[in-house]
């Protein structure tokens, strides 16, 4: 399953040209694997060193990188809680990602216009983890009024979770994302709310051109929330995107803007969710990268792959993909005993190379 990514921010943040500088990142990569996107899904492949050496080590036809799908959701603006400006479509949006965006206008382009009239990234922010948070609230406290009755009929799940909601109602109300409250085991999953405020967050600053520093202000926020951070200058980066690589290179050294502006976007993205990456690879066949939450087996990686190949499942070759690469080949990983025969349960590990045995 692709990985879904939610870009928010206050109106004129800079969402929609990072989205565009990332929408051209996903089309022009080479192979890419979607021929259809909604015009407000971006996705973009997940680059990765470890998968170009292997695919050349091993002759790949050709190479297919993981992706994440980045969703611009607009309109996210104080009172979209209460349903103004379309605002509860807004959040129904983002409830369906993995993980959100927060890109910040820290950039003093006074041609740009502040919908505050005024540049001040604390301030942004609050007012968005404040929508995030009373949308959270109205669920917990709806949720909550049920919960009391249950637990007052002695049900041991229903205690635990009306402990949890009021312990997420009170951090609400000192402002405190439920990402610092995490849901205790004993609490029904199915059953219970998904608080957008647990969803980790990625802080965009968006940053004058030829900076790539996140402001102090930024970076200080989102350590004491647990978020990542990067620095980037959205419309740079848009503009860069409709170069071509020669071009683009000159203008960035002209600029001082780094290389890795949009890939750090992709990259820090990627890692909020703390996923292993595995690979397939084998000559002359395509060499793909693909993500899976740490902790899972073999069987699961032969269902991100294909539902038959799960289905069929018999056995699962496994090589770590440097040692694949040191021995220059899949016999030699065999002879020098770093190629495993392993069974469904096998707990997949970052950076392993699957080959999966299946009966059709
Ligand atoms: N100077 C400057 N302008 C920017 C930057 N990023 C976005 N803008 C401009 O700000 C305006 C709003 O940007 P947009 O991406 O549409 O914001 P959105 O409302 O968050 O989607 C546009 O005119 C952009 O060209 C930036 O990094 N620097
Ligand atoms: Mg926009």
């Amino acid at each position: 399953m692709s990985m879904k990514v939610g870009i928010v921010g206050m109106p004129n943040a800079g969402k929609s040209s990072l989205f565009n500088a990332l929408t051209k990142a996903g089309a022009e990569s080479a192979n890419y694997p979607f021929t259809t996107i909604e015009p407000n899904v971006a996705v973009v492949p997940v680059h990765d060193d470890r998968l170009d050496q292997l695919a050349e080590v091993i002759g790949a036809s050709e190479v297919v990188a993981d992706t994440i799908d980045f969703h611009d959701i607009a309109g996210l603006v104080a009172g979209a809680h209460k349903g103004e400006g379309l605002g509860n479509k807004f959040l129904a949006n983002i409830r369906e990602t993995d993980a959100i965006v927060h890109v910040v206008r820290c950039h003093g382009d006074e041609g740009v216009i502040h919908p505050e009239g005024r540049v001040d990234p604390a301030a942004d922010i609050e007012t968005i983890e404040t929508e995030l948070i009373f949308a959270d609230m109205e669920q917990a406290e709806k949720r909550l009024e049920r919960v009391v009755r249950s637990a007052r009929g002695g049900d041991k799940a229903a205690i635990a979770e009306q402990r949890w909601l009021e312990e997420l109602v009170a951090g609400f109300l000192e402002g405190k994302p439920a990402r610092g409250t995490p849901m205790p085991d004993d609490v029904d999953r199915s059953q219970t709310i998904h608080p957008l405020t647990a969803k980790p967050v990625l802080f965009v600053a968006n940053v004058d051109e030829g900076s790539d520093e996140v402001p102090a202000i930024v970076a200080d926020h989102a350590a004491k929330v647990g978020a990542g951070a990067v620095a980037v200058s959205s419309r740079i980066e848009a503009e860069l995107s409709e170069l071509d690589e020669e071009d683009a290179a000159a203008m960035r050294d002209d600029l001082g803007v780094a290389e890795s502006g949009l890939s750090r976007v992709v990259r820090g993205a990627f890692e909020l969710l703390h996923l292993l990456t595995f690979f397939t690879v084998g000559s002359g066949v395509r060499a793909q990268s693909w993500h899976l939450e740490r902790g899972l087996t073999a069987w699961h990686a032969a269902g991100e792959i294909h539902t038959d190949i799960q289905k069929g499942f018999v056995r699962a070759e496994v090589v770590p993909w440097d040692a694949l690469l040191a021995a220059g080949g899949y016999g030699k990983a065999r002879e020098a005993g770093t190629l495993r025969l392993e069974g469904r349960d096998y707990v997949m590990q970052d950076g392993d190379v699957i080959t999966v045995k299946f009966t059709p």
